[in-house]
């Protein structure tokens, strides 16, 4: 951890200290040590924790030391997770409303027993708050409209929605005169389903004009921070964004740092400390103190025994470290730095999957059923992506809300399908598939017979969530044991920032997946990338073998893809364990086999 993230912990400890109730010189001890720490500066905190003097600063006591140095080399702290784990969780969600420090919220809890923001906001509307002492009209005011913005701005957006803000915006950056490079770092570069808010990393001559650029953008409804590096913006949206300008000189350590995760960094420093140098987001130092930032031209050169390129990249940066460069989907503290070692490593880092590896798609809807373009609009644009093949599965008959084709209209269909290859209109291939409903009891919506008409089959669960885990594992089994199913869809059902997916034990849909070469699809609707990215790596090592389906119900959904690429890339997938990066030949061969 670097020394402001030391002393913002040491401050949360003080504010959680209060909100307990505790002896004021203990609470003023971490708050005074807090800014005692933000004087040293980072490589003098290095030292001073190797050689054990970090209790001779002025405002740093042994007790105090012992954490920081704790803090500074693991990046967590016992003491201050037991403390936060003590306090009820609602009391500090009471720290963000404005308005409110811990003496009000101890005052609210103690008096008016309150200890949630729904119970604060009903005791706010009924004017319970008001009438305590030291609140008042105005301040039951400003906490109930702090509490309404939180709901409103305090959400996360899905990544194609956050993605779609900051493409214009790094272009538009690049596009300016005085910027020398800029990248859209955070949860957003990883690749992350969902993100936060966005960080941009700006190298530029002229810090300004840049500025105001910036916070002038459209869309923009609020600034909420202006300084002379650093600018924060809120969108109509609620989406927040993070502008952070630092010299050339410095850019690909920020680009790094505020790239993240934050596992990733801890991991990262520690394996600089190890090496004697100290990483943070303004350059790679010499842990002995003597401030030698690596790039910097003008101090003669990186200290002896130190790495001697110049660091301007991150493929640098992660080099003077020994490392293979990390893309940053991998970047989750998960033993992509052990696999990154230059000398040998642990298997290596996997040649990740790219967007330009896929051939088509499996998982696609037409008008026929709840799509919005037909069968021919859907091939088009699949040829438009130079896509060989796409695969049409619109929802079977019992899916009645999506208008679910009975077999007499699916037929109408295939037939369709046939006659549309056989006229060689499109270079894309259709394949003829359904979105069958795995029904409550594991059977499917379709008789074998009506099966057996179609190139594959998807099966989907689309009702009976409410299935208890033991139930809804045999179910979906069950339907992964029919010999005619090629692929499991949405495999948990989740609607992420919306709802969570069923109850279910993924390690055995795993297992019967693997075993009756059934694949798993990884749904890449921006609002489901289901299956989950943390599953893939270890799935896939097992031999269960993915498709990327963007489940589009009109041709624009079709690019939802990338969002898929994303998830794969973060479960360390290559494109071997998908199969909808192999040739049409390769994939009609393989549906051939499994029949
Ligand atoms: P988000 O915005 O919640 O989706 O997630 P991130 O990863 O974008 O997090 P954010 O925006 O708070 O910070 C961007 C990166 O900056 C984060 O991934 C790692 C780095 N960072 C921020 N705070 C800390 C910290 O306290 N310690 C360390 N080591 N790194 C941090
Ligand atoms: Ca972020
Ligand atoms: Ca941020
Ligand atoms: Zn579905």
């Amino acid at each position: 951890m670097t020394k402001n993230d030391i002393a913002d912990v040491l401050a949360e400890i003080g504010t959680l200290l209060e909100l307990k109730g505790e002896n004021p010189f203990k609470i003023r001890a971490y708050q005074t040590g807090a800014r005692a720490l933000e004087a040293i500066e980072e490589a003098e905190l290095a030292v001073l924790i190797r050689e054990e003097r970090l209790k001779s600063v002025k405002g740093i006591g042994d007790a105090l030391a012992q954490k920081i140095g704790e803090l500074h080399t693991t990046g967590r702290l016992e003491f201050f997770e037991t403390l936060r784990a003590s306090i009820e969780p609602g009391l500090v969600e009471m720290l963000e409303v404005p308005g409110l420090g811990p003496k009000k919220i101890r005052a609210l809890r103690d008096q008016l027993g309150l200890s949630t923001l729904v119970a604060l906001a009903e005791a706010c509307t009924d004017g319970r708050v008001a009438a305590l002492a030291g609140f008042g009209e105005k301040s039951q005011q400003k906490i109930l409209e702090g509490i309404r913005n939180r709901e409103a701005y305090g959400r996360r957006h899905l990544w194609w929605d956050a993605h779609a803000v900051a493409e214009p915006i790094v272009a538009g950056l690049r596009a300016l005169p005085q910027v020398m490079r800029a990248e859209a770092a955070g949860s957003l570069r990883r690749g992350m389903e969902t993100v936060g808010d966005l960080d941009f990393i700006v190298a530029a001559s002229d810090v300004a004009p840049v500025v105001d650029w910036f916070v002038t953008q459209p869309g923009v409804r609020e600034i909420t921070a202006r300084g002379a590096t650093k600018a924060s913006v809120r969108f109509e949206s609620g989406l927040q964004a993070d502008l952070r300008l630092v010299p050339a000189e410095q850019f690909a350590f920020a680009l790094h740092h505020f790239t993240g995760s934050k596992d990733h960094n801890v991991q990262m420093r520690q394996r600089a400390l190890a090496r004697g140098l100290s990483l943070s987001e303004w350059g790679l130092v010499s842990a002995e103190g003597e401030g030698t930032v690596k790039q910097k031209t003008e101090t003669g050169g990186p200290a002896s025994g130190a790495p001697h390129a110049v660091i301007d990249s991150e493929a640098a940066l992660f080099a003077a470290l020994g490392l293979h460069f990390i893309p940053p989907e991998l970047r989750e503290g998960l033993g992509e730095i052990e696999a990154a070692e230059l000398a040998g490593g642990a298997g290596g880092l996997p040649r990740l999957i790219e967007p330009a590896d896929l051939r088509g798609a499996f998982h696609n809807h037409t008008t026929a059923s709840d799509g919005r373009n037909t069968l021919a609009e859907m091939t088009a644009a699949a040829e438009a992506l130079g896509w060989e093949y796409l695969g049409i599965a619109d929802h079977s008959k019992s899916s009645f809300q999506a208008n679910g084709l009975s077999e007499e209209r699916l037929a109408v269909q295939v037939a369709e399908i046939r006659a549309l290859n056989a006229s060689g209109r499109f270079r894309t291939h259709v394949f003829a598939g359904t979105e069958c409903d795995i029904l409550p009891d594991g059977r499917l919506d379709y008789d074998a017979s009506v099966l057996a008409t179609l190139d594959y089959v998807v099966a989907s669960v689309h009702n009976a969530f409410t299935q208890s885990s033991a139930d809804m594992t045999a179910r979906i089994i069950r339907a992964l044991e029919h010999p005619q199913v090629t692929m499991l869809g949405h495999a948990t059902g989740r609607l992420l920032l919306r709802r969570e997916g069923y109850a279910l034990d993924l390690s055995k849909i795993i297992d019967a997946a693997i075993a009756n070469r059934v694949v798993i699809e990884l749904n890449a609707s921006p609002w489901r990338l289901d299956l989950d990215w943390r599953h893939w790596r270890k799935a896939a090592a097992r031999g269960l073998l993915c498709a990327i389906n963007p489940d589009a119900h009109e041709t624009g959904g079709l690019a939802h893809v990338r969002a898929g690429i994303n998830s794969a890339r973060k479960g360390w997938l290559t494109s071997d364990a998908v199969l909808n990066t192999r040739s049409l030949a390769d994939v009609q061969a393989w549906l051939a086999a499994r029949r």
